[in-house]
């Protein structure tokens, strides 16, 4: 490897030392020129003076933009220089010159549609910007998967290429599969419930499943990133809710520790409060947007998202960002419901962040006879789910789970108007490419 230091990591009280990265920006005045180099952790203004580095500083005349240049110098401190720190070269070389139509702006913000800048992603991901978006969206995921380990949760992995589709009912995207039609994955649901059922207990999984819904929504994408939790012998979807809260609340607190240079960059105020996230009955949230706001949406069984949004500000107004929506009517088949005693039709919830919906979860129903009945009822066919139910069969503790929306989790933690900032290369009804 090429010995370099990250900018981040510079310090004035070294003697030596070589940075790489691309060019920022160059700065031409008249004897002086200065050149920022910008690697993933920040942006290094190296200052070359004609009368102390002639060569050098003939050299610079040539560097372009996005260029990949390795300097090597004493770092300096500097008050004017990005991050108070400028390093003076004794040397500079170019790696790789850039061509010079660059299709988008890197350096400066010039508003370019969001449109735009996923037609060019390869270009967008260099302005700082943009990739702190995906800095913070590594240290959220990297922060679920340390809760888990911690947490003692198996990580595993499911197959995206399935033959029926899990959650029943919605649209799928089909794929030739060696002459045979097989489906993407909406969720790996029935997968993480065989395998509570065969003893994994606790287990996770970070994956991507896909939604063939034509959404055209500021939160509905084709391909999405999942983090999914199912955990055997659970007394109620209790256990399942603490568990969400305490893993999110790790996360956040995480970020907010160890991401403050993408925050202060996203212009983000992260708080995150110690108090538990309350937990509503879906009547109870149906009442207060009713009683307090008027609102009566028109799906008896939902909120919708009007009502999702006007509860986040209920509830963030009082200090709560973060709150679950428990017991949804007329769920899917998996989900525990009418239990006899609950004032809830189901043991489904729903977490919402600040007004959005970020993750799904509840109580499983884990007697096959039941589970039969409620597949039956809902128009699916039994023999599409032989090894999900084969898996339950024979013997399945009480269990539950969650899946949360990483892309969403993004959304909301950045603060940003639109899901398909949070995706590398998204994927949605009218984009397939890059
Ligand atoms: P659900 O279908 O509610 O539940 O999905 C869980 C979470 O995934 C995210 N999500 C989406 N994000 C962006 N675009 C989409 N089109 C999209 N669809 C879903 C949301 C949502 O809350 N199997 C259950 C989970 C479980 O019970 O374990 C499931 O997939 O953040």
């Amino acid at each position: 490897m090429q010995d370099r230091t990250y900018i981040d990591d510079c310090t004035p009280t070294e003697s030596t030392t070589t940075i790489a990265g691309h060019v920022h920006e160059v700065r031409d005045l008249g004897g002086i020129r200065f050149a920022l180099v910008r690697d993933r952790t920040g942006i290094c203004q190296v200052v070359l003076k004609e009368d102390e580095q002639p060569t050098l500083f003939d050299r610079a005349e040539a560097l372009g933009r996005e260029d990949v240049l390795e300097v090597t110098g004493e770092p300096v401190a500097s008050e004017q220089a990005p991050g108070g720190l400028e390093l003076v070269p004794h040397d500079l070389r170019v790696l790789d010159a850039a061509a010079r139509d660059l299709p988008l702006e890197v350096a400066k913000d010039v508003g370019a549609a969001r449109s735009t800048r996923l037609d060019h992603r390869a270009i967008d991901v260099r302005r700082p910007e943009t990739r702190a978006i995906f800095s913070l969206r590594s240290k959220l995921v990297r922060a679920l998967r340390e809760w888990c380990t911690e947490a003692d949760f198996e990580e595993v992995e499911t197959p995206t290429i399935t033959a029926a589709g899990a959650e029943g009912g919605a649209e799928l995207f089909p794929v030739v599969y060696y002459g045979r039609e097989a489906t993407l994955s909406q969720s790996p649901q029935l997968y993480k419930q065989a395998l509570v059922a065969a003893g994994f207990d606790r287990l996770f999984e970070v994956g991507t499943a896909f939604r063939a819904e034509a959404f055209s929504t500021s939160r509905h994408v084709a391909e999405i990133s999942m983090f999914d939790v199912e955990l055997g012998y659970v007394e109620d979807h209790h256990d399942v809710m603490d568990v969400q809260e305490e893993s999110l609340r790790y996360a956040l607190e995480s970020v907010r520790s160890q991401g403050k240079r993408e925050l202060e960059l996203l212009d983000v105020d992260l708080t995150v409060s110690d108090a538990p996230f309350p937990r509503i009955t879906f009547d109870e949230a149906r009442r207060i947007l009713e009683d307090e706001y008027g609102h009566v949406p028109e799906e008896p069984a939902d909120l919708d998202t009007r009502g999702e949004r006007l509860l986040g500000d209920h509830f963030t107004d009082r200090g709560h960002p973060a709150v679950f929506v428990v017991g949804y009517p007329d769920e899917k088949f998996y989900y525990r419901q009418d239990v006899p005693g609950d004032d809830i039709a189901s043991r489904k919830f729903d977490l919402l962040y600040r007004g959005l919906e970020l993750s799904s979860g509840g109580q499983r129903e884990h007697d096959v006879d039941r589970l039969a009945t409620r597949m039956r009822e809902r128009g699916l066919s039994l023999g599409d789910f032989e090894f999900y139910l084969e898996g339950l069969r024979y013997g399945t503790p009480p269990h539950g789970g969650f899946g949360l929306g990483i892309d969403r989790l993004v959304q909301q933690v950045a603060d940003l108007d639109h899901v398909q900032e949070t995706i590398l290369f998204p994927r949605d009804s009218d984009r397939l490419t890059p």
